[in-house]
């Protein structure tokens, strides 16, 4: 049997981010399942490879349940991140590059020392050099920003760009932080660290195991979005965006 054409996906997806135009799903018509998905994940970031663009991490998605519940899926999954991503702190981003941009709150872990592939982590401060709070900008490439699970997969998890606040050395817990999302300095959501899988430090365990299924290997110096605490907001232009996050600071953005 002839599998779903993998570039041929890469491509739609690829263009639909670049001339800023939903498409339809097409997982269900093209035959796509989780597997499937990760190859046109994997395409669809050679793609950007081609062009210049460096990888320099690793996402996580839909890792609370305020997530899972606003998306309609409920697993976990991972993408990844380029340095053309990463907005400065503090940075602008325009809204007419996006089809339709959200953000959420997030924290970044800046990777350290990790385990052989099929180890769990042994010490978290081995393995993470610091944390920073941090936003994500999500854009789902499918019209309504409505997919399956093999769709939003297949499309980088939504990863659009993302913003990281300053680094700090890894605290004692980080299991049950507050967490803030301000739009224009309103309180757009309210949340904790504790909604990350429970833990953030758990997204990172995460990561790697389902990472690794795919033959990924996460490395020293990348950076780890361990998933929102909160559902996302609407990206609306000349919105001032924070995120706060207890002990940690702050990150924040403007929109163009
Ligand atoms: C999928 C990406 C989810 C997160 O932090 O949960 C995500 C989406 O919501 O479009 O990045
Ligand atoms: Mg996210």
């Amino acid at each position: 049997m002839i599998g779903p054409d993998i570039t041929g996906i890469a491509g739609k997806l690829g263009a639909a981010a670049d001339t800023v135009t939903a498409i339809p799903q097409l997982a269900a018509e093209t035959g796509l399942d989780v597997d499937t998905a990760y190859a046109v994940q994997t395409a669809l970031l050679q793609r950007r490879l081609d062009r210049g663009e460096r990888l320099v991490g690793l996402k996580m998605g839909l890792t609370s349940k305020a997530k899972m519940a606003q998306v309609g899926v409920d697993e976990v999954i991972w993408g990844r991140l380029t340095d053309v991503m990463l907005v400065p702190d503090g940075g602008t981003v325009s809204v007419g590059d996006f089809i339709h941009p959200r953000v959420e709150p997030e924290v970044a872990f800046l990777l350290d020392r990790l385990p052989e592939p099929g180890e769990p982590i042994a010490d978290f401060a081995d393995a993470v050099r610091a944390v920073a709070p941090a936003i994500e900008l999500i854009d789902s490439r499918y019209a309504n920003f409505t997919f399956s699970l093999p769709d939003v997969i297949a499309d980088n998890t939504s990863a659009g760009a993302f913003v990281v606040g300053p680094w700090c050395p890894v605290p004692d817990g980080l299991d049950n932080l507050g967490v803030l999302l301000e739009i224009d300095g309103r309180i757009a959501q309210v949340g904790s660290t504790a909604a990350i899988l429970g833990d953030p430090r758990r997204a990172l365990d995460e990561g790697i195991r389902l990472a690794g299924r795919h033959g990924v290997r996460l490395h020293q110096g990348w950076i780890f979005l361990a998933g929102a605490a909160t559902a996302a907001v609407p990206l609306r232009p000349g919105a001032h965006v924070r995120a706060v996050v207890e002990k940690l600071g702050t990150a924040s953005l403007k929109a163009a």
